[in-house]
């Protein structure tokens, strides 16, 4: 299920990066199999696919990350006030690790930080970096799929638990999916933690639309990427080229659908099945969803959680939410 990275574990590594590519094989064949055809959003992160998305935060139109970090900038002193020394900060999908260094240095009396992500190459830079820049601060990374559940080590659970998971990377889920996924966090950071998460807003539609369709393409290139990550582990033979990025807003769930659109028809060998795709066949890649406040509150309740503090910009283009065990 998962493994505590030490640096001496090196063997493990390579025998979970086979695991990975085991199940990125059966998701990719399962969901080219279907009439409507998908691949799980969770493979756009390989080590190339990280960096596109780090290169989508800093596109202009991309407004998440930025309001988010400004609110966290904002808000990390109230979340420090309100946890106890020695506590255990939990990030679910950590990723770079980049806006955990606000809370990070908020969080002056903090015994450790747990990671949790399915990049072993993030993990393995964010404890490099973190741990020389808060030498105080324990950094004990878990390698795992974070919607599953992990059990934390005896001297860790029993500390005050605190849990981050920004970003909005909850809106890839759909509502019940995400039900379940906040209940599994609870469980993790049950009896009396709390949750810190970032929750994207609704908002109008242009705004939405050109956040995914920035302007230099590098959304375009973020979502033709699952394909080239198909090819370099698995050996499959898509041709990115034949297939255009499509993202579009749904007003009846309040997200942003994004797409694979097979550019002409098409047939492409994947693990030992000819996979045939018609002219303008959609390949679904990825849910954003967008939320009220008040929408979320009622999310989160339905998973067991009360909803506690929320922090928004002046603009309110995103919000982050303090929920607690009940
Ligand atoms: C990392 C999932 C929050 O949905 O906005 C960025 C990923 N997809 N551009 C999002 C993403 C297209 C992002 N999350």
């Amino acid at each position: 299920m998962f493994e505590e990275i030490d640096d001496n574990l090196q063997d493990d590594f390579e025998v979970s990066s086979t695991q990975r590519d085991n199940d990125f094989a059966q998701a990719l064949l399962a969901g080219l199999s279907k009439k409507k055809k998908s691949i799980p959003c969770r493979f756009f992160y390989d080590g190339r696919g990280s960096e596109l998305f780090e290169e989508i935060t800093r596109q202009p139109e991309y407004y998440p990350t930025r309001t988010e970090t400004a609110i966290l900038r904002a808000c990390a002193p109230e979340i420090a006030q309100g946890t106890p020394s020695g506590a255990v900060l939990i990030e679910f999908g950590s990723g770079s690790s980049l806006k955990t260094e606000l809370l990070l240095t908020a969080l002056d009396k903090l015994h450790a930080y747990v990671p949790i992500d399915i990049s072993h190459d993030a993990l393995a830079e964010a404890k490099a970096r973190l741990s020389k820049k808060f030498p105080r601060i324990a950094v004990r990374p878990i390698a795992a799929d974070f919607s599953r559940p992990v059990k934390l080590d005896p001297d860790l659970a029993k500390r005050s638990l605190l849990g981050f998971f920004p970003g909005s990377t909850i809106g890839n889920l759909e509502p019940d999916a995400a039900i379940d996924l906040l209940k599994t966090m609870r469980r993790v950071l049950s009896p009396e933690g709390r949750l810190i998460i970032g929750a994207d807003l609704r908002k109008d539609e242009k705004r939405l639309l050109a956040a995914y369709n920035d302007e230099a393409g590098v959304t375009a290139a973020f979502n033709r990427n699952v394909l080239m990550h198909a090819n370099r582990a698995l050996g499959t033979h898509f041709d990115p080229d034949r297939f255009e990025h499509s993202a579009t807003y749904d007003s009846e769930h309040g997200r942003i659908d994004m797409h694979l659109v097979s550019a002409r028809s098409q047939t492409v060998r994947v693990l030992g099945h000819d996979i045939h795709f018609k002219k303008g066949e959609r390949i679904h890649t990825e849910h954003s969803h967008k939320y009220t406040i008040e929408g979320f509150q009622a999310l989160a309740r339905k998973a067991g959680w009360s909803p506690d503090k929320v922090w928004t910009d002046p603009d309110r283009l995103f919000s982050v939410h303090e929920l607690r065990c009940p």
